[in-house]
């Protein structure tokens, strides 16, 4: 009778026209995706609390790419989720948050004027706002790989959401965000190396953050330092953002995707770039191998040269860049 398909429609907001997974009950269609461990998508209209309502219809086609369309916010959302899902099963055999295959949920339409995302671990969600004045809807695909991340983060390092492990745990959603983004290959929204790009946030077209050099958006650290602890966890992320774009892509001036880089090290030395794929690939098994709730700085620079060890060999370029580009953020032996 449940029959979990995956020819819904989207019409989302930021990633133009997409497939999403629905699921037909009775003479409904819901947001419910079958393929992805029955991950749902909910309809807040403004509460804060509680679940809202299921997105449901009677046609399998959801929002019409505008925000005024309360179904919009739900596509973004639902295949932010879905991208973030299959990257995770794909890329690292990871199923779902937990690994158990088991789907979690989105509420869209959170307050009003929420100009914000956020992942809960109480009610293992992920929330989002509507945005304000400039600041558009917080559903776009990194924002959602993002929020997504962190429950993966919770449940494996574990890092703690304060100090240094804070920064790490930060570094940590917007460097999937990045490699979500690029993985969907979505043509209305392409890969970057920038956190938030689509939102406006700020209302001058600039992204909430940058990870070639952290320090553009006026905040974030580019390189770490004997008390980067006391900084707020979304700017201590800056060196371990940095250090993955200068593992993918090595330092100097890049343009990717039509976006232009210029990545400096703290030492002035060059940083040759082993790749996206790799360097995720590292920042992963890292942190469902080696990383506990209080890795530091210094624990995630011998735990991703562990991890590169055991994956290249001790003498092998992508360990040798693992070094180069955490002497770079100024993390060093
Ligand atoms: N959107 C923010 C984040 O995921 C919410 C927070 O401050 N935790 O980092
Ligand atoms: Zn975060």
């Amino acid at each position: 009778e449940w029959q979990a398909i995956e020819n819904g429609v989207g019409n989302t907001q930021y990633s133009g026209q997409v497939t999403l997974g629905s699921t037909q009950s009775g003479g409904n269609w819901t947001l419910t995706d079958g393929a992805r461990g029955n991950h749902r998508t909910y309809n807040l209209n403004r509460g804060t609390t509680g679940t809202g309502t299921l997105f449901s219809q009677t046609n399998d086609t959801w929002g019409d790419g505008t925000p005024a369309n309360l179904s919009t916010a739900g596509a973004d959302a639902a295949y932010g989720a879905a991208e973030t899902w299959d990257y995770f099963k794909e890329v690292y055999g990871r199923s779902g948050i937990r690994g158990d295959g088991v789907g979690a949920y989105s509420r869209v339409h959170y307050g009003n004027n929420y100009v914000n995302a956020f992942w809960s671990d109480s009610c293992f969600c992920m929330t989002y706002g509507d945005g304000a004045g400039n600041a558009k809807p917080l559903t776009s695909l990194d924002v959602a790989a993002h929020e997504m991340t962190h429950g993966i983060t919770s449940n494996t390092a574990g890092l703690i959401y304060s100090g240094e492990s804070g920064g790490l745990n930060e570094a940590t959603s917007d460097i999937f965000a990045a490699a979500v983004e690029f993985y969907a290959n979505n043509t209305s929204d392409p890969g970057d190396y920038l956190v938030g790009e689509k939102i406006d946030i700020r209302g001058n077209g600039t992204p909430l953050r940058y990870m070639d050099r952290p320090s553009r958006d006026g905040a974030s650290k580019d390189y770490w330092y004997s008390g980067i602890g006391s900084v707020d966890v979304h700017y201590s992320s800056g060196p371990a953002n940095h250090w993955f774009y200068l593992l993918s892509e090595g330092s100097g001036a890049k343009t990717v995707n039509g976006v232009a880089y210029d990545s400096p090290t703290s030492d002035g030395l060059p940083v040759a770039g082993i790749g996206r794929d790799k360097a995720a690939l590292i920042w992963f098994r890292a942190l469902t191998t080696k990383f506990t709730s209080s890795t530091n700085y210094a624990g995630a620079r011998t735990g991703t040269l562990a991890v590169a060890g055991e994956l290249y060999g001790t003498t092998s370029p992508e360990y040798l860049a693992v070094q180069h580009a955490w002497a770079g953020v100024a993390v060093g032996a």
